[in-house]
């Protein structure tokens, strides 16, 4: 029998996968069709994006299902945000995408500031600042006058790029725009002005939908190439974080979420923008998201650091698979040394395990040595990190949480969810772990009038998928450690 589905594709900075949905009697069910690896390549000094990979692989997950007869209605694409990739005026890609972990922002930031001061930049956006933001990378770009800026005629975010060469037309989505910190939400657009100042022409950002607008269908070229018919091609939520929010099952329209993947990001969903000095100073950030609501969050380096140790450890010839590495973290000594995860030695790849010895000896406590305990250090500090992002999230938001919506792939790291709860002594609600996708999902439901909005959306994804109540324990243990942790890392209590 022929199926009728739709189809999420969601691109990680680990991973990237297919999702197959269907919506029946107000029940989610979901099927992976397709997941493969993105692996980043190195060039020389510079690190890249496997752009063309990636939609080689968005046409596996089309063929796939063409294979399994199923009848794909609609499709759309979520991604990590900020990177992008330029069009010249023959239509074409020029160049490869930069990843931004790439070092060629290093410094960009403060160099823009002694032309440009934060405030003026954050008043205008409201955006966090990442050093690897567009705006920066833009800027670092400029200033090393790349060949890439003259024959550049049109400024693509990777999910745009992505729908882009499926369907040949340009559109930039909304959620993942904001996160280029060139849109001004004061203005719903792109902040000409801003561009200006930064010497970056304004015709190289094109119109901006919302999610769920529909941006053509996929193109004769393509279905011609596979054998397929013509699929409707949705702009969703096409910001990872921001498809992950959508799908966070809230019950209560206040709530705090942790989309936990590479990134881990806290915060909470806000009407409007919180655009004020504290803000700034706390360094928070407004992202855009569904419905014309907007993301209170901060970025915490996240899952990144245990993924790149693992990697070291691979490159050293001990592979260890990631409930091994939970397993040996549960069995190591509690508490015995922290590092604070956005510290800027984390950010770039490379030896990471080196990098966790260095920043213990810099603030004079004993280096974790065996496997258990640094991976043991590295949870425990982000569970730590965590209950400081969120207090600092309820004094922004002037709320108070009863708990913490856990999204993402992440919760499949129990030890993670369970100490998340001791850290902050509330609940942890744990799932789904593939957020983005079905986040992704619901938008083109509700574009398709089979959802009538992201609350109806939230309450079918909490009847269509397992919760896991995570409950705090040992919290005067985790309390007393915290005061360690905030010591260690030089971080002011809230
Ligand atoms: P992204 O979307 O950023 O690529 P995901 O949301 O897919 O990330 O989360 C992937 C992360 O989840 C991995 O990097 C890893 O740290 C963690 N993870 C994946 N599988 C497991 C597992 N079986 N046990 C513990 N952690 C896991
Ligand atoms: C998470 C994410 C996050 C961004 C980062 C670049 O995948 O999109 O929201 O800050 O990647």
């Amino acid at each position: 029998p022929i199926l009728a589905s739709i189809l999420a594709y969601d691109l990680g900075a680990s991973s990237g996968r297919a999702l197959l949905g269907r919506l029946t009697d107000r029940k989610i069910e979901t099927e992976e069709l397709h997941r493969f690896p993105n692996d980043p390549v190195q060039v020389g000094d510079r690190l890249h994006w496997d752009i063309l990979r990636l939609y080689h692989e968005l046409k596996q997950g089309l063929l796939k299902a063409k294979h399994q007869g199923v009848q794909v209605q609609s499709l759309g694409i979520d991604s990590w945000a900020v990177d992008f990739g330029f069009i010249g005026a023959n239509g074409e890609l020029l160049g490869n995408p930069y990843h931004y972990r790439d070092r060629h922002t290093d410094g960009a930031m403060e160099r823009l500031f002694a032309e440009l001061p934060p405030e003026e930049v954050f008043g205008r956006t409201g955006i966090q600042f990442l050093p690897f933001n567009s705006i920066f990378q833009l800027y670092a770009l400029k200033q090393a006058n790349h060949p890439l800026l003259r024959e550049a005629n049109r400024f693509l975010m990777i999910p745009d790029l992505l729908r882009y060469f499926l369907t040949g037309e340009m559109k930039s989505e909304f959620t993942n725009a904001t996160t280029t910190q060139l849109y001004n939400p004061a203005l719903g657009g792109w902040d000409t002005e801003l561009l200006a100042k930064l010497g970056l022409p304004a015709s190289w950002f094109g119109p901006i939908v919302q999610p769920g607008t529909q941006v053509g269908a996929l193109r004769r070229s393509l279905t011609e190439e596979l054998g397929i018919d013509a699929i409707p091609v949705f702009a969703v939520a096409e910001h990872d974080t921001g498809s992950a929010v959508a799908a966070v099952p809230a019950l209560d329209r206040s709530f705090a979420y942790l989309s936990c993947g590479t990134w881990s990001l806290i915060g909470t969903e806000v009407e409007r923008p919180v655009i004020h000095d504290e803000a700034r100073a706390l360094n928070f950030t407004n992202e855009g998201g569904v419905d014309g609501t907007y993301r209170l969050l901060k970025n915490i380096m996240g899952l990144w650091i245990l993924n790149e140790t693992r990697r070291a450890w691979e490159r050293a010839g001990k592979s260890y698979a990631f409930p091994e590495l939970v397993k040996l973290a549960g069995g190591a000594p509690a508490f015995a040394a922290f590092i604070d995860p956005d510290d800027e030695a984390f950010l770039h790849p490379g030896d990471m395990p080196g990098q966790i010895r260095r920043y213990c000896e810099r603030t004079r406590q004993r280096p974790p040595e065996e496997p258990g305990a640094v991976v043991r250090c590295i949870l425990e500090s982000l569970a730590m990190k965590y209950r400081y992002i969120l207090e600092l999230t309820e004094r922004l938001s002037g709320q108070s949480f009863n708990g913490l919506h856990m999204v993402g792939g992440g919760i499949q790291n129990t030890l993670l969810c369970q100490w998340s709860a001791n850290a902050i002594g509330k609940p942890v609600w744990a799932g789904p772990a593939e957020g983005s996708a079905i986040g992704n999902l619901v938008v083109q439901w509700i574009a398709q009038g089979e959802l009538s909005d992201i609350w109806e959306a939230r309450s079918v994804i909490r009847d269509s998928f397992p919760v896991t109540v995570y409950e705090p324990e040992a919290w005067e243990a985790w309390d007393d450690a915290y005061g360690r942790f905030l010591r260690a890392t030089g971080l002011q209590g809230t």
